[in-house]
């Protein structure tokens, strides 16, 4: 695993955050939370969300999940890979001029979701090695079937409970000890307040010069 420093003229880094978990979890509300009160309280921030269905790779994506085209599962999984992969020197960039990402989903929802249909993990995680490493994944946990009673999945390719049990399996296969896992069923607020403890900690680490490090850390 290469390491670098991410500090750079005295412009202390910001931390990579990632949420993850299942469809229905609460990612994207918490994101958008998450950052609506650290920008408020001046921490410099953005929220991001992969896939990003806007570059030409995401329209691919999209058309894929919406079901309007059909796709091989690896071709659709390095599709998603290939879909962090453009944004890899916006994330550095971004980092090293002290900007911290708050992150809805990244390479652990990569593998999960395409293991959970029977591919190889490690050949899940191979097109992911390089890629900026989180300092902090966020996992969001709740039962699939509790998932699927919030209002309802939206119709996407991968929003069946069956499916979504096994990719729940997936996602605690990949846990390590820069995860954090939170009782997504607790209160939104209840949430919110944990996330934002963890999130303001990891971004004062990376300020006091934590590493920066690739995927996949030991
Ligand atoms: P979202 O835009 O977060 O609702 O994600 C759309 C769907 O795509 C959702 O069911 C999760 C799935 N997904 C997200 N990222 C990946 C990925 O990298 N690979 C695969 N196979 N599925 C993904």
């Amino acid at each position: 695993m290469s390491m670098q420093s991410y500090c750079t003229g005295g412009t202390k880094r910001g931390a990579l955050i990632v949420l993850e978990g299942l469809d229905r979890s609460g990612k994207s509300s918490q994101c958008a939370k998450l950052v609506s009160s650290l920008s408020g309280q001046g921490f410099p921030v953005e929220a991001w969300h992969f896939p990003d269905r806007t570059t030409d790779v995401g329209k691919m994506i999209s058309a894929y999940l919406s079901s309007k085209a059909d796709l091989d599962d690896r071709t659709i999984h390095l599709l998603f890979s290939a879909n962090r992969w453009e944004k890899k020197s916006l994330i550095e960039a971004k980092l090293k001029d002290g900007i911290s990402l708050i992150v809805d989903r990244y390479s652990y929802s990569g593998v999960a979701f395409s293991a959970a249909k029977g591919l190889d993990l490690s050949w899940c995680k191979a097109p992911e090695v390089g890629l900026p490493a989180p300092d902090l994944v966020l996992y969001l946990d709740i039962p699939p079937e509790k998932a699927a009673e919030r209002g309802g999945y939206g119709g996407e390719r991968y929003e069946k409970l069956n499916f979504q049990k096994e990719v729940a399996k997936l996602f605690k296969a990949l846990q390590d000890s820069n995860w954090q896992v939170v009782d997504a069923s607790l209160p939104i607020e209840d949430v919110h307040n944990i996330l934002k403890e963890l999130v303001q900690k990891s971004i004062t680490d990376c300020q006091r010069g934590k590493e920066f490090s690739f995927l996949w850390p030991a």
